[in-house]
């Protein structure tokens, strides 16, 4: 078999590339090791920032987005029993973010890619990447029947997330990986309830952040900082309501409202970047290159921007033979990336109790959030940020 592009992976950054590639003309064959049913009902993201919004948009693939989606133009932090609003689209000059779940985007772009005829091989095993340092790269792989294929390819896309095989593929000598662990994770549930506020809330509170979003007017997606090594055994529902309750209790009468509780899971914080995100012929995007913990709601964010510029670079390249863009790619992602890792990180660290932390530090905090709450300088920096710096150029 031979393609123009194989991609490993079909989560948001495997798939939109393969999408926006066929716009331009360019060939991919999607490789995953999951099913279709399988990554359509994974239950990830929730935030989508206005550059993402305009490109699905742009690129055909908004329709549904626009109907169901929720634009939200600000977001409350809430710290000391009282809310303060960031109003994010009077800060940014009119741009906003958007909720809708990340497996309603994937639902559209696999629809997208089966309608125009585009390949995804789902329950694929084994994948090994290989000869990336020549003109020739092949993914080899054990198609769902069982038999070995490989695929032969100008360019190869690793967008298998960070548990992939594409990130290790590459000599580690030829590597650089910067890493934080956090020393807490989040507790998410899902539940049946009308939308309890009209924007997101994120709350700061001695017992550990908490976090209030949503996901349809009948779904609440709701948060809350744990231990990272939590289970769901631990949370009966009782816990899980008394602790939001106390988290998010203030002296404005505002109350969360309860549901019944249909999904819990733990989710473990990291911060991850791998430079250079290219090897040869092997470019590397999205979770496959670097992870922010969720508080900025960045990651699939940030994967989308990767397949931006890597579509980009990959069109100039076919329509032109100008590998220039090509050889520039990892840099530029690379800035996009930083920025969030910066800014997941200050989010994260604003917002979260460290069980290590002393009075110094959590007064230290409360004076942040008052900060970022009260300076409208401070708050455009929390707010730019959120929504999406613009794209670069690439
Ligand atoms: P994905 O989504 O992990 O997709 C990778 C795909 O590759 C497949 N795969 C392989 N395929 C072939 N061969 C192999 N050897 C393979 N190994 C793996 C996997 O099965 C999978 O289908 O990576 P991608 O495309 O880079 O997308 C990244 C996003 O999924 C991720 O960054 C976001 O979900 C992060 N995130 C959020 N991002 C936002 O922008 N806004 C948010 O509000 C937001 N909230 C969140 C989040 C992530 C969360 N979790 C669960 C970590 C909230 C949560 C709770
Ligand atoms: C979500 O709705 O899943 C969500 C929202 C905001 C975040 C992270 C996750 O910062």
């Amino acid at each position: 078999m031979r393609t123009q592009v194989g991609i490993i992976g079909a989560g948001p950054a495997g798939l939109l590339l393969s999408h926006l590639l066929h716009l331009r003309g360019i060939e991919s064959v999607v490789i995953e090791t999951r099913s279709r049913e399988e990554i359509e009902a994974t239950l990830r993201a929730g935030v989508l920032e206005q550059g993402t919004v305009d490109l699905l948009n742009e690129s055909g693939v908004g329709e549904r987005m626009r109907r169901e989606g929720m634009p939200h133009e600000g977001i409350i932090l809430r710290f000391s029993g009282q809310s303060h609003r960031i109003h994010l689209s009077e800060l940014t000059r009119g741009r906003s973010i958007t909720v809708y779940a990340q497996h309603e985007v994937i639902r559209d772009l696999v629809k997208a890619r089966l309608d125009a005829g585009g390949q995804i091989r789902f329950g694929v095993k084994d994948v090994s990447l290989l000869d990336l340092d020549t003109q020739l790269p092949k993914l080899r792989f054990h198609d769902d029947e069982g038999a070995v294929r490989e695929l032969a390819c100008d360019y190869i896309a690793g967008c298998d997330g960070f548990h992939g095989v594409s990130r290790p593929s590459i000599p580690s000598r030829m590597r650089r990986e910067y890493t934080r662990v956090y020393p807490f994770g989040w507790f998410g549930i899902l539940l049946e309830a009308p939308p309890a506020t009209e924007e997101l809330i994120y709350a700061y509170h001695e017992r550990g952040f908490a976090l209030v979003s949503t996901r349809s007017p009948e779904i609440q997606r709701l948060y809350l900082q744990c231990h990272p090594s939590d289970e769901t055994g631990n949370w009966p529902d009782v816990r899980i309501w008394e602790e939001l309750h106390a988290r998010l209790a203030g002296s404005d009468g505002w109350r969360l409202a309860e549901g019944r509780i249909f999904q819990k899971g733990v989710i473990a914080m990291r911060s991850f970047v791998v430079e250079p995100m290219r090897y040869g012929r092997l470019f590397l995007a999205g979770d496959a290159a670097h992870i922010v913990p969720p508080t900025g709601a960045k990651g699939l964010n940030l994967a989308v921007a990767d397949v931006r510029v890597l579509a980009q670079a990959l069109a100039a390249f076919y329509a032109s033979g100008r590998a220039d863009l090509l050889e520039r790619y990892s840099e530029t992602a690379l800035k996009r990336v930083w920025r969030a890792e910066h800014f997941s990180w200050w989010m994260t660290s604003m917002l979260h109790r460290f069980h290590d932390e002393s009075p110094f530090h959590h007064r230290l905090q409360l004076s942040q959030l008052q900060y970022v709450a009260g300076s409208r300088a401070a708050a455009t920096m929390l707010a730019e940020n959120y929504v999406g710096l613009p794209f670069e150029e690439a």
